[in-house]
């Protein structure tokens, strides 16, 4: 709920840090890392020490390779066991931390910012405002309670958040715009940013996509009748793409008219039948209203907005199809 969030307890735990963690999710998105990076900048500028980091992949994303900040980001291992102050952005859960989870344990105080409906309040201090459309969104707002500065660094990594959470501001809320236009006035470069995390892909996405979404199947029936739209990425499809153009798949099959709800069954790159699912819903015609894949994902294990969230799980395809199948009704 909006009104259960308190700018002014995020402010206090950071004001208070004698150095800062700041965790982004597992496979980071330009939300989680944009947040993270905007605020190791804004701390570093105040002469507190910082590191961000991410338990996995290894490698930063190579389309958030242009992000100001990344200096501060340290592998995971380099994390040690007890830390002033841990922040973790855009986590629903502490699952979502991976392999850095237990870092919570030794942490003086933890501060959760977070976007997520799922949300499971998993820090000390808490601020989730599931009607923001991006954690990058959440933490322009925390520094202007704190009076801190955006400058044109930080507005480059808050725009990285804000421009793709919206999905180049389809899904733009109340402030959305707001936000996008005081962060372009400070200088940056918005068609650059947004062309080089959402509309660059190597010519083999084009070879890829042709073989996954030949596979694309529609079900009517599922879901009381809204429809299931669904697709298969198994890991021979993608040994020459990166998680980006994997991550694109599921924008495309969203768009079919027939069904209200779509999934993309990703197969582990290196575990066979080991699977992340990403979910997309949206209203009906008529104000239907669409289904909650939230809490779809949440009772196969995952979890994440409204209209859009994921799971991870293993099995045969048929399995898998089943599951959701059964969950969705
Ligand atoms: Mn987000």
């Amino acid at each position: 709920m909006s009104e259960s969030y308190d700018l002014a307890a995020a402010v206090a735990v950071l004001d208070s840090a004698r150095s800062v963690t700041v965790l982004c999710h597992v496979q980071p998105d330009a939300d989680t890392l944009g947040s993270g990076l905007a605020l190791a900048q804004v701390l570093n500028r105040r002469g507190v020490p910082v590191r961000v980091a991410f338990a996995e992949p290894a490698a930063v994303p190579v389309s958030m390779r242009s992000l100001p900040g990344r200096e501060f980001i340290v592998a995971a291992k380099d994390v040690p066991r007890e830390v002033d102050v841990l922040v973790a952005v855009d986590c629903g859960s502490a699952g979502r931390l991976g392999s850095l989870r237990d870092r919570l344990d030794g942490a003086r105080v933890s501060l959760v910012l977070d976007h997520h409906s799922s949300n499971t309040r998993f820090g000390a201090v808490n601020v989730i405002d599931e009607t923001a459309e991006s954690t990058a969104g959440l933490v322009a707002r925390v520094l202007d309670a704190w009076g801190e500065p955006i400058d044109r660094d930080i507005a480059h990594c808050l725009y990285a958040g804000l421009v793709t959470d919206t999905g180049s501001f389809k899904w733009a809320r109340p402030g959305s715009h707001a936000l996008a236009e005081r962060l372009l006035a400070t200088g940056i470069d918005g068609p650059a940013i947004t062309r080089t995390l959402m509309d660059t892909h190597p010519f083999a996405w084009l070879p890829m996509l042709a073989r996954v979404l030949s596979s694309a199947q529609l079900d009517r029936e599922a879901a009381g009748g809204a429809g299931l739209v669904y697709v298969f990425v198994r890991r021979a499809d993608t040994a020459d793409v990166r998680s980006e153009e994997v991550e694109s798949v599921i924008d495309l099959i969203r768009t079919s008219a027939e069904a209200q709800v779509a999934a993309v069954f990703k197969e582990t790159r290196s575990t066979s039948e080991s699977w992340t699912v990403s979910l997309r819903s949206h209203d009906g015609a008529n104000g239907v209203p669409g289904v909650d894949v939230s809490k779809v994902a949440m009772a196969l294990g995952g979890g994440g907005h409204r209209y859009a969230a994921g799971y991870s799980t293993t099995g045969t395809p048929e399995s898998l199809v089943a599951a959701l199948r059964a969950e969705l009704g």
